[in-house]
C-alpha cells in the first residue's frame, strides 16, 4: 500500500475542484436551494487564524452535505476590507491601503483554498471595490431620502488614540475596543442612522427566526425595551415643564427631588433664574470628560449640584422639590431627567444620603432608612393617596391612567439602543455621498454619479482637528452642487467599518450586477439566508445593523423577505494550549499554515471539528491534532480491508444504520465532535471484524467526506467507485435497523433455568447481573443467599452460583 501523502492528495483535489468548477452555484434556479453564510473575514496582515477555521468548517460540512442531498448550494466568501488596521498599517509604512488590501486578500484566498473550502469563488465580494461600495452608498442615499439618515450636533464618544468618533458599541469600560485608549465625550457634527425607528421591528422580527437562545437574548438586551411613563413636572412660577421617564409611576408620592443630566437644555432655558450658574457650568464641564461607563457604572459615590433659584412641583402632592444636575442621569436615555425616589431606587438613595434629602417610604416591606427597598414583586403602597393599600403591580397602571386622565403624563416605551453614529474621520472607508452647497444646503449626490470614489492621497493620518485626511484634498473636496451647479464641498467623513458588512449577503447572490444591488428574481430564490454562523462578538452590532438595513430594504421593496437570516448559530473560541485567548503577546497563537504543512488540511479540519462542544471555548492541543492524524492514517489503511459485497454484513448492519443516522443528525445539530467519534468507533468495528464490505466502505467515506474531503475523494477514486465522491448521494438509513439488536437470555441459578432476561446483543455480564436482580422470579431464588460465582457466555447464557 502506498503511504498516505497528504500534501500530494490535497493539492491534487484542490486543483481538480477548481478546474472542474465543482462547487459553482447552479444559475438554474429550479432545485431546492441552500444558502449557507459565514462571517467574511477582515483581511488583516496576520492572515487567517484557527478561529476562522472553526467558524467556517462547520457550515463547510453542512454545505458539502447539502450538495450530496441534491440542493443547489450558495456557500460564498468575501472580504470586509475597509477599516482601521489596514489604514494604520498604511500610516506606518506609507503603502497605499489599496495595495495593502489587495495583498492581504490574496494571502487570505490562498489560505482558504489550502484548507479545501468549497466556496463558490465566482460569488465573492470585496467591500472596498468601488463596484461594491457604489451600492453601499446607494443604500445610504435611500435612507437619507427616507429620513433615516440625519446630521446632528451632539455629544459623541471620541477615541483619543484613533482620533475618531466611536459608536456606543465600539468601546467598553471607557476604553476603545480597538486601541485601548481612553474615550471621552466631545461635541461634534455627526451623521446618524435612525436604527431606533426600527427598534420595535427588530424586536418583533426575532419571533420569525431561529437564533440560538443566547443570541436572541443579546439582541433583546441590546435593543433594551423598557415600558413606563412620561410624567410632566411643572417648574414653580414658570410655564416650562420638566418631563421625566419612569418605569415606576407608582412611586410618584415618594418623589423628593429631581435630577437632570448635565447636558439638559433646561439649564440654558432657565439660565436667567439660575443663581449658581458658575457651579452648574463647572460641573457640566467636568462631566464631559467622563465616559458613560464612568458616569453610570463606576460612580458609587454620587456627585451633583443643586440648581439654586428653580424648583419643580410634584404633580400629585403639590410639593415644591429641588432640582439637581448629576452625571448619573444620561441625556441620551428617556428624557434626560428623572424623578428621584430615594426610598425605592438605589442610586437615588445614595444621592439622598449624600445630599441629606428626605426619604419617603411609599411601599411597605423594607427599612428605607437603611437601604432602598427595590423589590417590586411584593409590597403594598403606603403614603400614596388613592394608591395606598394597593399592590405595586396594580398601582403602576392605575397611576398612569390617573395621569393620562389629568393630562399630566402618558404611557411610553423607551429603547436603550441609540441611533447609529455613522461617520468616521478616516480615509479608508466609503465616502458619504453628500455635498454641501451654500445655496441648497445638504444635497445628496445623484445616484447616477455613484460611486463617489476615494481620491489618491499621500498620507492617511487624520488631521489634528480630527477631520479626515480627505478634507485636505482640494481637488476632491471642491465640486459643484448637483442641484444648482454652483461651487460646493463634499462631505469628507467616511462610513464606519460596519457599513459594508450590513448587506454583503445580498451582493453575494448577484455580485456582478451593475443595474441594481441584486436582481429581484435571484433574491427571491436565494433569500432568506438559510443558515448564518459567526462569532458571539457579532451578535449585537453587526447582527442588528444588518437586520436593520435589510428590514429597511424590505420596506422600500428592494428585497423580498422581512428578515435576512432564517437561522443564526455561533462557534466558541479556540484558545491557546495554555487555555488563554490566543494572542501574539502570549506567544500561544497556532498558525493554520503550519498545521496544514505538517499534518494536512484534512487533519486540521477533522481536529477543529473534533476539538469539543462546538459552541464552547476549547483549548488547542497538539496531542489532539496527532490523534486526528492517526485516525486518518487508519482510514487510509482501510483500503486493504475492503471485500466484495454490495450490502452491509450481518455483523455490522446495525452499526452502519446507527452511524449513518447519528452522523447525519449530529452534523445538523453542530455536534461535530460526536459525529466524528461515531465514525472513529465504526472504524474500530471494521478493524474488529477484520474487513469492510464495499457497501460499508462506500458509506463510511461519504459520511467522513464533508469533514475530510481530500482523503475520502482519493480513497473513493482508488476503490474504483463510480463517479466522484462529491457528486454522489448522502447515505440513507433504515430507522427500524438502528434499533439495538436484542436477545433473550436464559438465567440459571445453581444450574437450573429460573427466568429470562432481554438484553442488547453486545450486552455484558454487568448488564445481565443487573437485569437478573430486577427479575422477580430470579430474585426469589437468590433471596437470603450470597452470589459466589457468575458465568456469563455472551449471547448464550448467564449462570449464577449462590449459597
Ligand atoms: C422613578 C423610579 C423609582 C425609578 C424607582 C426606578 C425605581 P430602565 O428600566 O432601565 O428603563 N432613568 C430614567 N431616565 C434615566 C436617565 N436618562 N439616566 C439615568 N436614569 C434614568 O430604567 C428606568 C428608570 O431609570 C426610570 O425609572 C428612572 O428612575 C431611571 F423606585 O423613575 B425611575
Ligand atoms: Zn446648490
Amino acid at each position: 500500500m502506498i503511504k498516505y501523502h497528504h500534501e500530494k492528495i490535497e493539492k491534487k483535489w484542490q486543483k481538480h475542484w477548481e478546474e472542474t468548477n465543482a462547487f459553482a452555484t447552479d444559475s438554474n434556479m429550479t432545485r431546492p436551494k441552500f444558502y449557507g453564510l459565514v462571517e467574511f473575514p477582515y483581511p488583516s496582515g496576520v492572515g487567517l487564524h484557527v478561529g476562522h477555521v472553526r467558524a467556517y468548517t462547520s457550515l463547510e460540512v453542512i454545505a458539502r452535505k447539502r450538495r450530496m442531498q441534491g440542493y443547489n448550494v450558495l456557500f460564498p466568501i468575501g472580504f470586509d476590507a475597509f477599516g482601521l488596521p489596514t489604514e494604520n498599517y498604511a500610516i506606518k509604512t506609507g503603502k497605499h491601503p489599496r495595495e495593502v488590501t489587495d495583498h492581504n486578500i490574496e494571502v487570505f484566498t490562498q489560505q482558504l483554498k489550502a484548507i479545501g473550502y468549497s466556496f463558490d469563488w465566482d460569488h465573492t465580494v470585496d467591500t472596498t471595490d468601488p463596484a461594491y461600495f457604489k451600492w453601499t452608498q446607494w443604500i445610504f442615499l435611500q435612507m437619507y431620502k427616507h429620513g433615516l439618515a440625519y446630521k446632528d450636533h451632539t455629544y459623541v464618544n471620541f477615541c483619543t488614540g484613533c482620533k475618531v468618533v466611536l459608536s456606543n458599541e465600539d468601546f467598553r469600560d471607557g476604553k476603545c475596543d480597538r486601541c485601548g485608549s481612553p474615550v471621552v465625550q466631545m461635541e461634534k457634527d455627526v451623521w446618524f442612522l435612525k436604527i431606533r425607528e426600527y427598534a420595535e421591528k427588530l424586536l418583533q422580527g426575532l419571533d420569525e427566526v431561529d437564533y440560538l437562545p443566547r443570541i436572541r437574548t443579546e439582541q433583546e438586551n441590546w435593543i433594551g425595551k423598557s415600558v413606563g411613563a412620561e410624567i410632566n413636572f411643572s417648574i414653580a412660577d414658570h410655564d416650562q415643564a420638566l418631563k421625566v421617564f419612569t418605569t415606576r409611576a407608582d412611586t410618584l408620592y415618594g418623589v423628593t427631588f429631581m435630577v437632570i443630566a448635565p447636558e439638559h437644555p433646561l439649564i440654558e432655558e432657565l439660565a436667567d433664574e439660575i443663581q449658581n450658574m458658575d457651579a452648574v457650568n463647572a460641573y457640566k464641564e467636568n462631566a464631559q470628560h467622563k465616559t458613560e461607563f464612568e458616569r453610570v457604572q463606576l460612580a458609587k459615590d454620587k456627585t451633583g449640584v443643586k440648581i439654586e433659584g428653580i424648583q419643580a412641583i410634584n404633580p400629585v402632592t403639590g410639593d415644591a422639590i429641588p432640582i439637581f444636575i448629576a452625571d448619573y442621569v444620561m441625556m441620551g436615555y428617556g428624557t434626560g431627567a428623572i424623578m428621584a425616589v430615594p426610598a425605592h431606587d438605589a442610586r437615588d438613595w445614595d444621592f439622598a444620603k449624600k445630599f441629606n434629602l428626605p426619604i419617603v417610604e411609599v411601599i411597605k416591606g423594607g427599612n428605607v432608612e437603611q437601604e432602598a427597598f427595590t423589590d417590586v414583586s411584593s409590597g403594598e403602597m403606603v403614603n400614596s393617596g388613592f394608591l395606598s393599600g394597593k399592590q405595586v403591580k396594580e398601582a403602576i397602571p392605575d397611576m398612569i391612567a390617573y395621569l393620562e386622565e389629568k393630562g399630566l403624563g402618558k404611557k411610553t416605551v423607551n429603547y436603550k439602543m441609540k441611533d447609529w453614529a455613522f461617520n468616521r474621520q478616516r480615509y479608508w472607508g466609503e465616502p458619504i455621498p453628500i455635498v454641501y452647497c451654500e445655496h441648497c444646503g445638504t444635497v445628496p449626490v445623484p445616484e447616477s454619479d455613484l460611486p463617489v470614489e476615494l481620491p489618491k492621497v499621500s498620507h492617511y493620518e487624520p488631521t489634528d482637528t480630527g477631520e479626515s485626511p480627505l478634507a485636505e484634498i482640494e481637488d476632491w473636496v471642491n465640486t459643484t452642487c448637483p442641484k444648482c451647479g454652483r461651487p460646493a464641498r463634499r462631505e469628507t467623513d467616511t462610513m464606519p467599518q460596519w457599513a459594508g458588512s450590513s448587506w454583503y449577503f445580498l451582493r453575494y447572490i448577484d455580485n456582478h450586477n451593475d443595474e441594481c444591488l441584486a436582481d429581484m428574481d435571484k433574491l427571491k430564490y436565494w433569500l432568506s439566508v438559510d443558515w448564518y454562523n459567526g462569532g458571539m462578538e457579532h451578535v449585537t452590532r453587526h447582527l442588528l445593523y444588518s437586520r436593520f438595513w435589510h428590514q429597511f430594504l424590505y420596506d422600500i421593496g428592494v428585497v423580498p423577505t422581512k428578515e435576512p437570516y432564517a437561522k443564526r448559530t455561533a462557534q466558541g473560541l479556540i484558545l491557546g494550549s495554555d487555555g488563554e485567548k490566543m494572542s501574539k503577546s502570549k506567544g500561544n497563537v497556532v498558525n493554520p499554515n503550519d498545521i496544514i504543512a505538517e499534518y494536512g488540511a484534512d487533519t486540521l479540519r477533522t481536529y477543529i471539528m473534533f476539538i469539543g462542544d462546538y459552541e464552547k471555548p476549547a483549548p488547542w492541543s497538539d496531542n489532539g491534532i496527532k490523534g486526528c492524524r492517526r485516525f486518518l492514517d487508519r482510514v487510509w489503511k482501510l483500503q486493504d480491508m475492503v471485500v466484495e459485497g454490495d450490502t452491509f454484513s450481518k455483523e455490522l448492519e446495525n452499526d452502519m444504520h446507527k452511524t449513518i443516522k447519528r452522523v447525519s443528525e449530529d452534523y445538523e445539530a453542530m455536534k461535530f465532535n460526536t459525529a466524528i467519534a461515531a465514525l472513529m468507533s465504526l472504524l474500530n468495528h471494521f478493524n474488529r471484524v477484520g474487513q469492510t464490505t464495499k457497501a460499508e466502505y462506500r458509506d463510511f467515506l461519504k459520511l467522513l467526506y464533508p469533514v475530510a474531503p481530500h482523503i475520502t475523494e482519493e480513497l473513493w477514486e482508488m476503490a474504483d467507485f463510480a463517479g466522484e465522491l462529491h457528486q454522489t448521494d448522502w447515505p440513507e438509513y433504515d430507522e427500524t435497523k438502528t434499533v439495538d439488536a436484542v436477545i433473550e437470555m436464559a438465567v440459571q441459578v445453581n444450574g437450573k433455568v429460573r427466568g429470562k432476561i432481554t438484553l442488547s446483543i453486545d450486552g455484558d455480564q454487568d448488564q445481565a447481573h443487573q437485569l437478573a436482580l430486577d427479575n422477580e422470579n430470579i430474585q426469589k431464588f437468590l433471596e437470603g443467599k450470597h452470589i459466589i460465582k457468575e458465568i456469563f457466555i455472551p449471547g448464550k447464557i448467564y449462570n449464577i452460583v449462590a449459597k
